[in-house]
């Protein structure tokens, strides 16, 4: 049987519209010129898959710059798109490096220019009809600039307020770029604006997901959820924390080609107490809690699931109290996300639930606990997209009103030292408990794409019986 292989899926992703997908990103494109009115210049990532530290094997099938991958689908590195609203030539621009045939003969297929088979295949795939070599984009912004009536470039970098005081983001390529366009534009113009951000913009219209990116998501939380639960049913056979991330990441890879949304925490025992504990390298000790958090791209979408698992199967009683804690934290954040409702108002709902319980249940109860922070150890969630983390670095948007099509972590955690005496026998741990889902923000309410994925005590203590 003759099989036709997808030849441009590594390099140009339809994000699951198919024959849309063309159409899908022109009108991103469309609807940000239509907001910010004016010439700009957005950059990929300047390295490849295996990132910017080849040598350390880090490789990732989806690596683009989220902002350009958005705008374009594209995912190869030294990729510039140029927007120009105004312009009765082209309004949008590609800029590609050189086709390189023995590129291609080593690593496969990329888009480039440089003769007329190439620059037809750019054309054809992603739908952008003006592409050009990347070395030619000072002189074409150059043009493209001297007809402005405003004289400005936008750009994208990440800034934001903490604690009363601007910061940017001034490490990665997006504001090496934005340097580099800003002397420019300053030498041909110093008294216009120079470079102005279009991040806000681009960054309303990015992150309510659309139909295909919902789609998206919820491929994402079945396959991680599928995996988790094959993990449970294997769990009897693993001994230490490397052998559970190899299998549950074995798992994920198997049904995705999109590579993993970020590496995974395995933490057994008082490890879970490092929030992102990495190095997945210890034994398990006998009764001791496991913390998973884990997850799986689909297309450029992410998974981002935490859960807590007993090492032998049952959970001890002080245990199960606190797990349950947890979970009531994280229900309490569930009953009440919604559009028009504020982050930062579900995080003081959700640490609030906690530490009242933590009182309520199991101090009443005569439990003693040693907190490893004052009130509460993180946010209980952030957004996310074409990032894991999406949004603005400085999570501004948690002052902001959720909107419809937001995806949203629920992650409440607990993290500490616990000890009580439950029927006459003494539990006394150190315990880091996390349960985290991804919520779909609606206008009544939300849709948690995780719910498939195995949670109650009962549940998980049933599918680490089934051998
Ligand atoms: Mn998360």
């Amino acid at each position: 049987m003759k099989v036709k292989k997808k030849k441009y899926s590594g390099i140009f992703r339809d994000g699951g519209a198919g024959k849309l997908a063309k159409r899908r990103y022109r009108e991103r494109r469309k609807k940000l010129m239509q907001r910010e009115d004016k010439l700009m210049v957005v950059t990929g990532v300047p390295y490849g898959p295996e990132g910017e530290t080849f040598w350390s094997y880090v490789y990732s099938a989806t690596y683009q710059e989220p902002s350009l991958m958005y705008l374009t689908g594209i995912n190869q590195p030294n990729v510039i798109l140029l927007l120009d609203p105004h312009s009765k030539e082209s309004d949008e621009i590609l800029f590609v490096d050189e086709k390189d045939f023995i590129y291609e003969f080593w690593n496969g297929v990329r888009f480039g220019v440089g003769d007329e088979k190439s620059l037809k295949e750019v054309r054809s795939v992603t739908g952008i009809q003006d592409v050009r070599d990347i070395r030619d984009l000072k002189n074409v912004l150059k043009e493209r600039f001297s007809k402005q009536k405003k004289k400005q470039v936008g750009t994208f970098w990440m800034e934001g307020i903490t604690n009363g005081k601007k910061k940017e983001h001034k490490t990665d390529h997006n504001w090496k770029f934005k340097t580099k366009v800003s002397r420019w534009v300053h030498s041909w113009n110093s008294s216009g604006q120079g470079v102005v951000n279009i991040m806000k913009n681009h960054f309303d219209l990015r992150l309510p997901l659309d139909k295909y990116d919902v789609a998206n998501t919820q491929k994402a939380n079945d396959i991680t959820g599928d995996a988790f639960k094959t993990t449970l049913r294997n769990f009897h056979q693993f001994s230490n924390e490397c052998q559970v991330q190899g299998f549950l990441e074995g798992q994920m890879q198997m049904h995705s080609p999109y590579g993993l949304s970020f590496h995974s925490i395995v933490a057994s025992g008082e490890n879970a107490m490092i929030l992102h504990h990495m190095k997945n390298d210890d034994d398990f000790a006998n009764g001791e809690l496991v913390l998973l958090d884990f997850g799986v791209r689909w297309m450029t979408m992410h998974a981002d699931i935490s859960r807590t698992i007993p090492v032998s199967g049952r959970f001890n009683p002080m245990q199960k109290m606190l797990y349950e804690i947890v979970l009531k934290g994280q229900l309490a954040v569930e009953k009440k996300a919604k559009a028009g409702v504020k982050l930062v108002e579900i995080n003081d709902l959700c640490w609030e639930s906690i530490n009242s319980d933590l009182e309520k249940v199991f101090r009443a109860a005569g439990g003693k606990c040693n907190l490893r922070y004052k009130d509460r150890p993180h946010g209980v969630s952030h957004l996310i997209g074409e990032q894991e983390h999406d949004g603005d670095i400085y999570r501004n948007y948690g002052k902001e009103p959720m909107q419809p099509g937001w995806l949203i972590s629920n992650e409440p955690g607990l993290y500490g030292e616990f000890k009580i005496k439950l029927n006459g026998k003494t539990y006394d741990e150190k315990i880091g408990i996390r349960l985290e889902d991804n919520l779909l923000i609606t206008k009544t309410g939300c849709r948690n794409m995780s719910r498939k994925i195995l949670k109650s005590v009962a549940e998980i203590e049933r599918w680490m019986r089934k051998k």
